[in-house]
């Protein structure tokens, strides 16, 4: 079966830029191919870190993707930071990152420039995004298109390791991306990418009047001034979501009621809020049961977490024996 490697930061909350982009995607593929899905702790603390509130947002994020339908029997899940062989396969990684190829990076250079002071940790992620994947040697990694410059830098990684220490032969497969058509869904707020660190964000666990509080101040068309001004929904992100959450004769009615201006875009946005609440209406039952036992959801990250080491452990001997180290001896060996 094919391997598959993809990643969450407990950054914030699981939102349905999130879900539509990447989760959805990872409950299908667990069907046919061998999942890794990890919740790179690691990752989050390059951006706003606050060790109070890691902890709770990891069990968070747990809770939330096994409610998604992540299914620990098929998949292996687990925290980055309980597989320590992240960490130091990333340094490993350093020596044959290019620097022009990190300064490229967009993502790098929108979030640096909020910053008074940059952290390394920022400029490095993509670095440890490429060990993430390379330590699982997965041929596959299903991301929403804000990642694909990362994936195609983890390539060039890999590409430049296998020449300088693979003896002829790729031992770290080049990663290809799965996209989902919901590859980019944007922020309530209509313009930017909807981000947990900018607050635009739909929380997939969130009630319906939590939701409808957030849909009701949400940017439509903006040049539709009153309810009798006909909309263009093509330029409308309600009218997106509509399509990935109402059925499509709603879809239809939707387009048809905005250009005529039969309906004012709070009666569109009811409607949304109510078929978005009804579809992630499950996945919010079953957190609420899982939530109900936190040990239960500990111990499947622990379980998973034991599993993705002992792949990850070949993985980091066979590359540190190829770049030529002493191997410990006695228990540091083991
Ligand atoms: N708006 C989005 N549309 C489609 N896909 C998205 N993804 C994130 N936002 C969208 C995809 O979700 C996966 C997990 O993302 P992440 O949390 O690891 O990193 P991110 O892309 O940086 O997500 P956020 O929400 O924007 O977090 P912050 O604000 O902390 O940086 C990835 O596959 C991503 O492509």
């Amino acid at each position: 079966m094919p391997r598959i490697f993809s990643g969450i930061q407990p950054s914030g909350d699981l939102h349905i830029g999130n879900w539509l982009g990447a989760v959805q995607n990872w409950v299908a593929l667990q069907a046919r191919n061998e999942c890794f899905f990890s919740i790179v702790d690691l990752h989050a603390i390059t951006g706003q870190h606050d060790a109070a509130t890691l902890e709770r947002r990891t069990l968070d994020m747990a809770v939330g993707l096994l409610a998604a339908g992540v299914d620990p029997a098929r998949s292996t899940f687990f925290v980055q930071s309980h597989v320590p062989e992240h960490a130091e396969l990333m340094w490993l990684l350093t020596s044959v990152t290019p620097l022009g190829e990190l300064e490229r990076m967009t993502q790098f250079k929108d979030k640096s420039q909020k910053l008074e002071s940059v952290p390394a940790g920022l400029f490095s992620y993509p670095i440890l995004m490429a060990a993430d994947i390379l330590l699982y040697r997965a041929e596959q990694v299903p991301v929403g298109d804000d990642q694909l410059q990362h994936l195609e830098l983890a390539r060039v990684i890999a590409r430049r390791w296998n020449a300088q220490f693979g003896g002829g032969t790729d031992v770290l497969p080049e990663p290809q991306s799965l996209l989902t058509p919901a590859r980019r869904i944007l922020g309530l707020d209509g313009q930017a990418k909807m981000s947990k660190s900018l607050g635009n964000t739909i929380g997939v666990l969130e009630g319906p009047e939590e939701v409808w509080q957030k849909l009701r101040p949400a940017m439509t068309d903006p040049a539709r001034k009153t309810k009798r001004d006909p909309g263009n929904p093509d330029i409308c992100n309600i009218y997106t979501l509509h399509k990935h959450f109402s059925p499509p004769e709603t879809v239809v009615e939707v387009a048809r009621k905005c250009r005529g201006a039969e309906w004012g875009c709070l009666d569109c946005k009811r409607v949304l809020a109510d078929n978005l609440s009804a579809a992630l209406a499950p996945i919010r039952e079953r957190a609420a049961s899982l939530r109900a036992d936190e040990g239960a959801v500990r111990a499947v990250l622990a379980a998973g977490a034991e599993r993705a080491r002992a792949v990850a452990r070949v993985t980091l001997a066979e590359v540190k024996a190829r770049m030529g180290f002493l191997p410990a001896a006695g228990p540091a060996g083991r």
